[in-house]
């Protein structure tokens, strides 16, 4: 009803609707499945009726737009801000926030300690609200983004009509600072003071808006738990821990035990990577500088938490300094993630692998102190709203005329009933001409972006994502380069019998990762050569997509045939995107890792393409390229001999891509995985060939993806962690 009324609304005013929806600027919030991760969370929190809020910061400044210029990344800002209809400025809801400062002590008529924080810089958060639409129902959630700005107002007039220009100014401009930009990194830790400051700045302001809620309930302060609960998204929120424990302790008054029963009843901790340079920690002097009171109270925490241990592990000497949250480094590092689980009652992973490597490697310690029931896990999933309705409404409504409507949209596991039609004709064609629609609509945006020529009947191999080295782009472009000199090798007639294939990647570097920025090049490099060699026409095509993002995704996702998520085994915490095109009628090619594992599980192991290492040889490997011999597979010592030749232009660039692999320690297993990878591939063009075959597989996978819709992953939260149910709303119509 609602769209029939705006489509006609919008003609009636001389708009077409897809004109319109084209000038939707995708949020530029996130950097890469993390916050994506987050938006799903959101969306079925809301389609779910759960009284939920989403807290973050209104970046000015969001993920770049990545530009591809003689084959190279290059950033540009992203205005994303500019043209933004969906947010609503609260200047009536706004926190002012402390910064620096010191602490003084006073002891109150009771004779306790009390703890004042005084002086430093204040800085103003400024809500924007942002509604979150539940589907079928008319709940409504919201998600809340701080600006930030100076304290004394918009702009500092006082100083200004005195004459202090350059200050009134500079004030201004350091408040702005805060919120200006996104870190471009994606499980990578830098350290640096400006993202602290956000942090805090995120946390202090959304806490001070949840205790304010509370307190308007007038219910006594131990009813916070049952009240209000907490997710921390990965570490970089922990600060909320140290902020809720200040609040009740020095504002409101509270002993320190109750306090901390509040708080570490309130909090549960999502971990989501086990990569150790993505581990956060903070140098102990930039706290003390930026945060002195919240570093007395993270001090505090620790002696609690490691006298309770040394009381019940009285033998283990080096026991505390593995699991203290303070690492006695020069300087001295407070370890987040020891903070986060010290601070909640509950800790989990985000696929079953992931969840269990946290248990017996990086939380191992803690097992043993907290015991194994603290410790859980919630397989990560998508919405089937975005991912399926709105990025392939052709096969969403093939799917509806089977299942007996939409209800498959709010219960995925009725995507089951489409197994019965596997064998029907009209169905399997159906299914096929959407693909192929796909596809056709994803072969001309590579030509008007790439300006390459792909023929949409050819294998559509896709990897999209960060690029990384764990992720291991280098592995594909590599393979991609063994199959150019295959059919390079090849007569004319052999080359008549292969399958016809289209390499597509698409994925931002951060600007300071050199060597994934070398991997953009080598795709660019080898596209160059391979979509201009006459001998090899159609047969194979490279395509660097720029801008990968998540309106590029819809287009990209539901056109693929199979999808490369070839992470070294027990990097990849989970992956989203594995789901999103299974859902969409893919079939991936994958490494034993994240949720792979649970896909292949509920798909069945002859609709998917497994290879390589598994995650519990990884050590052992690794040991032994550093300690023993290390053979180059022998196929990929042909394509490096290929690359230092020069035929992909100047072996310079390219070079540290191969050393990595062949002269330090190949710690992401490139070359024990390439054999495993190639053969692989191999398969996949054999199954391609039984298009029959194929369809069969991609329909049987559909029908038993229900498991991965991120509702049932927030029911788990709801029910598992945060003890709560939906509201009771009456289910809208026809949505
Ligand atoms: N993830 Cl810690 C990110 O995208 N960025 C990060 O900084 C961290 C994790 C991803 C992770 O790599 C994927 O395997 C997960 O599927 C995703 O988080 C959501 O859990």
């Amino acid at each position: 009803m609602l769209i029939c009324n705006c489509l006609a609304g919008l003609a009636d005013l001389g708009f077409r609707i897809e004109d319109v929806i084209e000038q939707e600027h995708d949020a530029a919030l996130g950097n890469g499945g993390l916050g994506r991760l987050a938006a799903c969370f959101l969306d079925s929190l809301a389609s779910l009726n759960y009284p939920a809020w989403g807290y973050g910061l209104r970046y000015r400044y969001g993920i770049f737009k990545q530009e591809i210029i003689d084959g190279y990344q290059v950033e540009v800002p992203d205005y994303w801000l500019d043209f933004n209809p969906w947010e609503f400025p609260r200047h009536d809801v706004t926190v002012d926030i402390q910064f620096f400062g010191h602490v003084r002590k006073s002891t109150d008529e009771n004779g306790r300690t009390v703890a004042h924080w005084e002086g430093g810089e204040i800085v103003k958060a400024v809500a924007y609200d942002v509604p979150i639409p539940g589907y079928a129902t008319p709940s409504t959630n919201n998600l809340r983004l701080w600006s930030s700005t100076a304290a004394s107002g918009e702009f500092d007039f006082q100083k200004f009509n005195n004459g202090d220009y350059e200050s009134s100014v500079a004030d201004q401009q350091r408040a702005e600072t805060i919120s200006a930009v996104l870190y471009p990194n994606d499980n990578l830790e830098r350290g640096k003071e400006l993202r602290l400051k956000q942090q805090y700045f995120w946390v202090a302001a959304s806490l001070y808006d949840i205790v304010r809620r509370f307190k308007k309930s007038k219910r006594p302060w131990k009813e916070f738990p049952e009240q209000v609960a907490i997710q921390l998204n990965d570490t970089h929120p922990t600060l909320a821990v140290v902020e809720l424990q200040r609040i009740l302790l020095d504002l409101e008054g509270l002993e320190w035990d109750e306090a901390w029963n509040i708080v570490t009843n309130t909090f549960g901790y999502t971990n989501h990577t086990v990569l150790p340079e993505a581990l956060e920690k903070w140098s102990v002097p930039l706290i003390q500088h930026l945060l002195p009171r919240h570093l007395q109270i993270i001090y505090d925490i620790n002696l609690y938490f490691l006298q309770s241990v040394e009381r019940r592990f009285p033998e283990e000497r080096d026991l505390l300094g593995r699991v203290s949250i303070i690492e006695e480094s020069q300087p001295k590092m407070v370890r987040m993630a020891h903070l986060a689980i010290v601070g909640s009652h509950k800790v989990n992973g985000v696929a079953e692998l992931h969840s269990d490597l946290i248990k017996t490697t990086i939380f191992k310690d803690f097992v043993t102190i907290f015991g194994p029931d603290k410790f859980t896990n919630v397989t990560n999933g998508i919405t089937p709203r975005r991912w399926l309705h709105q990025a392939n409404p052709r096969l969403s409504e093939l799917i509806s005329s089977k299942t007996g409507g939409k209800d498959f949209l709010t219960d995925l596991n009725e995507l089951n009933k489409i197994e019965l039609y596997v064998k029907d004709k009209a169905f399997r064609k159906e299914w096929a001409d959407i693909k192929l629609a796909n596809k056709e609509r994803l072969a001309k945006h590579i030509k008007a972006s790439a300006g390459v020529t792909v023929d949409p009947t050819a294998l559509f191999d896709v990897q999209v994502k960060r690029i990384h080295e764990y992720k291991r782009q280098q592995l594909n472009i590599f393979g991609v380069i063994h199959r150019y000199l295959t059919l390079k090798a090849m007569s004319p007639e052999e080359r008549k019998k292969q399958q016809p294939r289209v390499s597509i990647f698409g994925g931002k570097a951060a600007p300071g990762y050199w060597m994934a920025k070398q991997i953009i090049h080598l795709i660019n490099s080898v596209g160059k050569v391979v979509n201009n060699d006459e001998d090899i026409g159609d047969l194979l095509k490279v395509v660097f997509l720029e801008d990968y993002n998540v309106s590029k995704a819809e287009i990209i996702i539901p056109a693929s045939d199979i999808s490369e998520h070839i992470s070294t085994a027990g990097t990849e915490a989970s992956g989203t995107s594995n789901m999103k095109f299974v859902l969409n009628g893919g079939l991936i090619i994958g490494t034993c890792d994240g949720a792979n594992i649970e896909i292949t599980r509920e798909i069945g192991e002859n609709n998917i393409f497994l290879f390589g290492n598994l995650a519990e040889d990884v050590e052992d490997l690794r040991h032994a390229h550093t300690y023993g011999t290390h053979e180059i597979d022998p196929d990929l010592n042909r394509v490096f001999q290929e690359i230092e030749k020069g035929t992909f232009g100047s072996t310079q660039d390219f070079a540290a891509l191969i050393s990595a692999v062949r002269d330090h320690g190949d710690y992401y297993l490139v070359s024990d995985d390439f054999h495993s990878y190639i053969e692989t591939q191999a398969l996949v063009d054999d199954a391609y060939r039984n298009q029959e075959e194929w369809i069969t597989k991609c329909i049987t996978s559909v029908a038993r993806m229900g498991f991965f819709s991120s509702d049932r992953c927030i029911n788990e939260y709801a029910e598992g962690i945060w003890n709560i149910e939906p509201l009771r709303v009456e289910k809208e119509e026809g949505a």
